[in-house]
């Protein structure tokens, strides 16, 4: 057995990612069965990659002549045996024959409810206390979340520890005094290189919850500067985004913190000033470049957002909106939605004006011109609310095309990937019984947020007209003049 698993004794644990890396590079892969604790631990000692809990245990283990008598429950205390005395393998479950048969889609939700069954109290927490006692440099990272998902205490404590740092996105709904909310700012000598920062980020654990992370830049780094542990805490799952997860915590989040962080106290590190002093410096280069350049979506992103009352809904449409939106603060109270996950361009509109319906704050949706086209049978019904917003970012096309690499110097790229238009929204807005103002310079601009957010008797589009060529160099000289500092 350990002839066998030779190959793969460098993985400390075993994902699914993993065992896709194997079959590319052509490398064996062990697998064994096994139906309880002791011989789990046993065939996970060895080194072998996969165990699996087979309905075979109908008769291996009960005795039944065929797989068909064993039940879901009985499955499930042989997974979770197994479950328990294996640190290295991954561990893979029949289910027994007619639990989904009729429709593979079935599945899932089963696996689901069982597994976030599992019961937090039985983690021992002794040996992770530990390692987050030792490391001076750590990261705590958030994905997409609703607002008022972590305790405020949990916020303050990473204020005050000095060996963390938390990482936050806009949809995160999580600021603090000390959060770095802008990941692409801080990431942004990354294309350029930057040893000694990099170095000097790169953790020793990263922590992780939420949902998807929008920043390229972060998943890029972590994968290059792999931390030492990653743990993600979520009840239901974990995907292995930066292909070093170590541990899954199957809890809530405020459940995980306070088994955690109990009787814990701050130890010295230099890591978070460090890490605060160059952000601080690069955002003072990326202001001092801003305030040089022309019109623009950078440009009106960021007066976007520095106008932005407190008290409402946002709701962010994909493509670039919400990638510009990482870049910039807004206030605290805000509460952000977006439709992330296969990161449609459908259904925003929709989206927002379901929300706008049921939320006590006023509604803005920020939008890009293509998506807005696109959902607009969105605004078709009868319930849109005076208090109803929308910023419509009409830069010609879909101008994420102009951003990402690769595509703008094929042919008929303007046809086929930016799909310019002459349109504007105006004719719309009339239709659907919206009052209707476009702007195409930053002092238009600020004058017309200025009433824009005025209580009014019928709901209001603003539309911000910028220059389609150049979004794409503005963006990119944003980051270089920050990877300056
Ligand atoms: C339903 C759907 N169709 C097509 C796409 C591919 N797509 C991704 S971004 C994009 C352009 C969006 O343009 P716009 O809404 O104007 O935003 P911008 O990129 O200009 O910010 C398209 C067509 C998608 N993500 N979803």
């Amino acid at each position: 057995m350990v002839n066998m698993s030779k190959a793969t004794n460098n993985y400390t644990r075993i994902t699914t990612n993993t065992l896709a890396e194997l079959k590319s590079k052509g490398r064996k892969i062990a697998m064994l069965t096994a139906y309880d604790y002791t011989m789990a631990g046993i065939v996970d000692k060895a080194g072998v990659d996969v165990i699996l809990v087979g309905d075979s245990a109908s008769n291996v283990m009960a005795g039944h002549e065929t797989t068909l008598p064993i039940t879901l429950d009985q499955m499930i205390y042989h997974a979770a045996s197994v479950v328990r005395g294996v640190k290295r393998a991954l561990v893979v479950v029949d289910l027994p024959f007619g639990a989904y048969q009729a429709d593979s889609k079935e599945a899932l939700p089963i696996v689901f409810q069982e597994t976030t069954k599992t019961e937090s109290s039985s983690i021992d927490f002794k040996s992770f206390k530990k390692k987050w006692k030792a490391a001076k440099k750590k990261i705590v990272l958030v994905g997409v979340n609703t607002p008022g998902v972590l305790d405020s205490k949990w916020m303050e404590y990473f204020d005050d520890d000095p060996s963390v740092i938390l990482l936050t996105e806009t949809t995160s709904n999580l600021r603090s005094k000390d959060s770095i909310n802008s990941i692409d700012s801080l990431i942004a000598p990354l294309e350029m290189g930057h040893p000694d920062f990099f170095s000097a980020l790169h953790p020793d654990i990263l922590l992780t919850f939420g949902g998807m992370v929008v920043s390229k830049k972060i998943k890029k780094f972590l994968r290059e500067f792999s931390p030492k542990e990653h743990w993600h805490v979520d009840p239901l799952r974990a995907y292995d985004t930066y292909y070093c997860l170590s541990h899954h915590f199957q809890m809530p989040v405020n459940s995980f913190f306070s088994k955690l962080l109990e009787e814990f106290r701050f130890h010295e590190s230099d890591f978070k000033s460090i890490v605060l002093d160059q952000y601080q410096k690069q955002l003072e280069q990326g202001d001092a470049y801003l305030n040089k350049i022309g019109f623009s979506d950078l440009k009106a992103f960021k007066t976007i957002f520095s106008l932005m009352p407190g008290h409402i809904q946002l709701q962010l449409a994909n493509s670039s909106t919400v990638r510009y939106s990482q870049l910039f603060d807004l206030p605290h109270e805000v509460d952000v939605f977006c439709n992330r996950g296969t990161s449609g361009i459908d259904g925003s509109t929709a989206t927002a004006v379901g929300a706008s319906l049921m939320s006590s704050k006023p509604c803005l949706l920020i939008t890009g011109d293509l998506s807005f086209f696109y959902d607009i049978n969105g605004l078709w019904n009868n319930y849109l609310l005076p208090s109803f917003r929308i910023i419509v970012i009409n830069n010609g096309g879909g101008g994420i095309f102009r951003i990402l690499p690769g595509e703008k110097d094929s042919p008929k790229y303007d046809t086929y990937f930016e799909t310019i238009h002459h349109k504007n929204v105006r004719q719309l807005a009339k239709a659907f019984g919206f009052k209707y103002k476009s702007v195409s310079n930053n002092i238009q601009l600020k004058w017309a947020l200025k009433s824009f957010y005025k209580p009014s008797n019928q709901p209001k589009i603003l539309e911000i007209k910028t220059p389609r060529k150049i979004n794409d160099e503005v963006l990119l000289n944003y980051f270089k003049a920050m990877q300056k500092s």
